[in-house]
């Protein structure tokens, strides 16, 4: 986790930001970091990242137009050199929170804040956006952040005791909460609302600014119309996958492949890992020439991942201990399986 110090390095950045821009990941830790922060200033835009794996520069067009004082960058490993350079040249203040294990050295006109470099520990920006907020009302948002990055939050029985009624006693681990309770339903709806397109997921975000609690986001109104009937569509085609995917899951490595015009790699990879423990992930979303893979499982996916990748031109690939994503040429794809079976043998042995 951070220090008190840092903690209140940000908060001052915050106070001094009268119109900030907040970037933030595609995912639930991102969309959570950004609403918390969000909340807290009452004041600001958000913008999504959808370009992988960095924050490239055609974001900074963002910057163009809504002319912010601040930029904030949530969750996101890696941020295009000339994009900082550009925000230097406008002397605009960048504050980056992380939780990603990234390779220094990092441009110093950053103000840059990662657990890892604190104590070690990777703790979701959502969870360290909270302890800067502190916005008891928050709790649910913080808590849909965190169990959708895998990590069970020390404030859970807080949340229990607030909303027994969307939780879950003595949950086992952030999964179990994710996918057997009312308040990971919510966490799996928002998920799902951020592969909308692009207004949607503004208007999601909007309604989201000012959501008053948890019950809202499952009412059906003409606010969460859309969420709720993009939840209903992707939820039907995430099924029919993940039943495929079960049907493939003798061996030690699940390595499933799909296409389609959505991906839905991360989301797979994390219940297929709920569902089968101790087994390697591998899930492979097929774009064009394209491969974007998701991994997870075994004592350290972000060594094996790199190992696998190191021998294939141009692949590229990163993330936690825990959970990592990567990308190829779908032609490259058979020697990354073959390097993968080859590599899990070697740990067994
Ligand atoms: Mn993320």
């Amino acid at each position: 986790m951070l220090d008190e110090k840092q903690i209140e390095e940000i908060k001052a950045h915050l106070d001094r930001a009268q119109n900030p821009l907040f970037f933030f990941d595609n995912d639930n830790d991102g969309l959570t970091s950004f609403l918390l922060l969000r909340r807290y200033i009452g004041r600001g835009k958000g913008v999504v990242i959808r370009s992988f794996p960095d924050l490239n520069i055609s974001y900074y067009r963002k910057v163009v137009e809504l002319r912010p004082d601040y930029i904030f960058i949530l969750d996101k490993p890696i941020v295009s050199e000339d994009f900082i350079e550009k925000a230097k040249r406008d002397n605009l203040p960048v504050v980056w929170i992380d939780h990603h294990q990234v390779e220094k050295p990092l441009n110093d006109y950053i103000n840059y804040y990662n657990p890892i470099n604190t104590d070690g520990n990777n703790e979701p920006v959502s969870y360290i956006s909270y302890n800067i907020t502190k916005r008891k009302e928050d709790l649910w948002l913080a808590l849909i952040g965190n169990i959708s990055d895998s990590f069970m939050p020390d404030f859970y029985s807080e949340f229990e005791k607030n909303y027994p009624e969307l939780g879950k006693k003595n949950p086992n681990s952030a999964f179990d909460l994710l996918y057997n309770s009312e308040i990971g339903r919510i966490a799996r709806i928002l998920d799902f609302s951020l592969k909308d397109s692009l207004t949607n997921v503004v208007n999601m975000t909007k309604f989201m600014i000012s959501v008053k609690g948890p019950m809202d986001v499952l009412e059906e109104n003409p606010k969460t119309k859309q969420i709720l009937k993009r939840f209903n569509e992707i939820n039907y085609r995430y099924q029919i996958l993940m039943e495929k995917a079960r049907a493939q899951s003798e061996g030690k490595v699940i390595y499933f492949q799909y296409g389609g015009n959505l991906s839905l790699s991360a989301s797979l990879a994390n219940q297929l890992l709920y569902e089968y423990p101790g087994k390697i992930i591998v899930v492979v979303y097929i774009s064009g020439d394209v491969a974007n893979l998701s991994l997870r499982g075994g004592n350290d996916i972000r060594t094996l991942t790199l190992e696998a990748i190191s021998g294939i031109e141009g692949a590229t690939g990163g993330g936690h201990k825990n959970a990592t994503g990567a990308k190829m040429s779908v032609s490259d794809l058979p020697k990354f399986k073959e390097k993968i079976e080859e590599l899990v043998k070697k740990e067994i042995a």
